[in-house]
């Protein structure tokens, strides 16, 4: 299995704009970097081997901009995309920098506010369409409370669910075929953010209009930040065909949200993410939402750029390994007890299945007795990762 873990255009790596081009600011320092243009981070993503960029509408086009400064930049922009091979998979709405967004966008409690919100996200799914974006994300990063007392939890919900029938039927109109991938975190920059999990994402959106159009973004950082498990939640998004889009990077539990390189802290859970995403067939892109150490220079950006990538490859060879390694899969076949019957019985509700199960006796003890090894193959897991298998 010789691999040279060099990332190519099929591997669909991507990039935000704001993770190459993150300067290093923080809520206690400066910026450490310079900034760099929309075209020189799209030259960077090109030469590193990756697929694609994404970006906020204020990451390619100021919020301030003139009509001239907006057309120098799309044409330095799209021409680094033509010139480096990288295309636009996925595009967003920045709802979080403006003070005008300092207590929501969707979800505030003045309607010119969320009137602002929508007309800037139409802006800004215009602009990303026209790049050939086809996943809009919506991270609703205001959108919750410090202060319990100023918002009704059930009117957010409804403010947010009614921007979104809008937006979708926005797109429907305009026949972007855009789907929406909606990203949840629990806390930062809010107090409390609503929608905290993926799966509170989940639950929301059967309730929209439009509940085929809508699945989930959801992000190694946020899942963990609350202590969950993030292989578990993407496990449930591909389950209901939900999984439209992913953010990749890591993090250490009950921190904050520290954006680090893809697979630089929770070996495992990376371990387990890769294989489930490759084992499942996932196609959309792995996407990286992460930033350099505040530490790196350019240098450092392209070197944590590089690494988010060949971990992943990296991962993707172990994944590899321990499908084919027979102990392991020895090991999972023991655990598995198939019973046809059973199966049966327990399958598709009928009055003669409940009352047969009623009557079945089950030997607890027998059950019990046969062991499940798990020790060992958690063992062998460990040492696939640790590159001793
Ligand atoms: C964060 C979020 C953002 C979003 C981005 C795209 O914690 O800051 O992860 O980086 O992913 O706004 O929607
Ligand atoms: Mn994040
Ligand atoms: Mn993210």
């Amino acid at each position: 299995m010789a691999a040279s873990y060099q990332p190519s255009k099929s591997d669909k790596f991507t990039f935000g704009l704001w993770t190459i081009g993150n300067p290093g600011r923080d809520p206690f320092g400066e910026p450490v970097r310079p900034p760099l243009k929309p075209h020189e981070i799209v030259k960077i993503v090109g030469e590193l081997g990756g697929y694609g960029v994404n970006f906020h509408d204020n990451d390619l086009i100021p919020i301030d901009a003139s009509a001239s400064e907006r057309d120098s930049i799309l044409r330095d922009f799209k021409k680094a995309l033509d010139d480096h091979g990288v295309c636009v998979p996925m595009a967003t709405t920045n709802l979080f920098s403006d003070p005008i967004f300092r207590d929501g966008a969707f979800t505030s409690n003045d309607a010119r506010v969320r009137a602002y919100a929508l007309q800037k996200t139409m802006n800004a799914m215009d602009l990303g369409a026209s790049l050939g974006a086809k996943t809009y994300v919506f991270w609703g990063g205001r959108e919750g409370t410090e202060v319990d007392a100023s918002k009704d939890p059930r009117d957010g919900i409804k403010h947010f669910r009614d921007a979104l029938n809008f937006l979708c039927e926005y797109s429907n109109d305009q026949g972007y075929g855009l789907r929406f991938a909606l990203e949840a975190k629990p806390n930062e920059p809010r107090g409390d953010i609503y929608f905290a999990t993926t799966g509170n994402y989940l639950g929301f959106i059967e309730t929209l209009d439009h509940p085929e159009m809508v699945g989930v973004n959801p992000e190694v950082a946020h899942e963990t930040m609350a202590g969950l498990n993030f292989f578990h939640a993407v496990g449930q998004a591909l389950e209901a065909g939900k999984l439209f889009h992913i953010d990749l990077n890591d993090q250490r539990p009950g921190r904050y949200d520290q954006d680090f390189r893809f697979g630089s802290e929770s070996f495992k859970i990376c371990f387990f993410l890769v294989k489930l995403l490759e084992d499942s067939g996932y196609e959309g892109p792995r996407h990286f939402d992460a930033h350099a150490y505040r530490t790196e220079d350019l240098e450092g950006v392209k070197a944590f750029a590089a690494g988010c990538m060949r971990t992943y490859l990296i991962l993707k060879e172990k994944a590899e390994r321990w499908n084919a390694d027979k102990e392991i899969q020895d090991l999972l076949a023991a655990i598995k007890r198939e019973d046809p019957e059973l199966e049966s019985l327990c399958r598709g509700y009928s009055a003669e299945k409940a009352k047969a199960l009623k009557a079945r006796a089950f030997d607890r003890k027998e059950i019990c007795r046969h062991p499940l090894q798990y020790e060992r193959l958690d063992q062998l897991t460990c040492e696939v990762i640790y590159g001793v298998r």
